[in-house]
């Protein structure tokens, strides 16, 4: 991954004939977070910004509530414009486990909310959502169908970047 990084700033600069800016940092990496009841120890909010995804039951955030919730706290306000999910395939389970229905919600002061980002059908392990940039200190994800089927009650949320 690292490799196909680099070749593509190579190409990019060579295309461009200026230096690529490198991708942006993940604002939500090891920040603060919260969230609705956990599936099972091991399975807290903060798995979902500790930036790792090879394990099924230390690297990822549960919950069986609906609406499921996840909340970070980015320690200040910051500019967004970017949100990358990885769902319960990016963590290798089952694309039937894939977040099906979610909003994503920005706030300065975590209790006023504008919601900037809803999705009524994913399918995709990874999703990104590019916003138009909007300062703010708190991300808030609300899930309203956790999976493909609808009975599955399991929220599954391996990484919710911010960028
Ligand atoms: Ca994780």
């Amino acid at each position: 991954m690292r490799r196909a990084s680099a070749a593509w700033i190579v190409a990019c600069a060579a295309l461009t004939a200026v230096p690529c800016a490198p991708a942006a940092p993940n604002l939500a990496l090891g920040r603060p977070a919260t969230g609705s009841p956990v599936c099972k120890p091991g399975e807290e909010p903060g798995k979902a910004v500790d930036g790792r995804l090879s394990s099924k039951t230390e690297h990822k955030f549960c919950t069986l509530q609906r609406p499921g919730r996840l909340q970070v706290d980015l320690q200040s306000r910051r500019p967004v414009r970017e949100f990358v999910l990885k769902h319960a395939a990016a963590g290798g389970e089952p694309a039937a486990m894939n977040t099906r229905a979610y909003a994503l919600s920005l706030s300065d002061d975590g209790e006023r909310w504008r919601e900037v980002v809803q999705v009524r059908d994913n399918r995709q392990g990874v999703r990104t959502h590019v916003i138009a940039p909007t300062w703010a200190r708190y991300v808030r994800l609300d899930v309203h169908q956790p999976a493909q089927d609808p009975a599955d009650p399991a929220t599954r949320i391996y990484e919710l970047e911010v960028r």
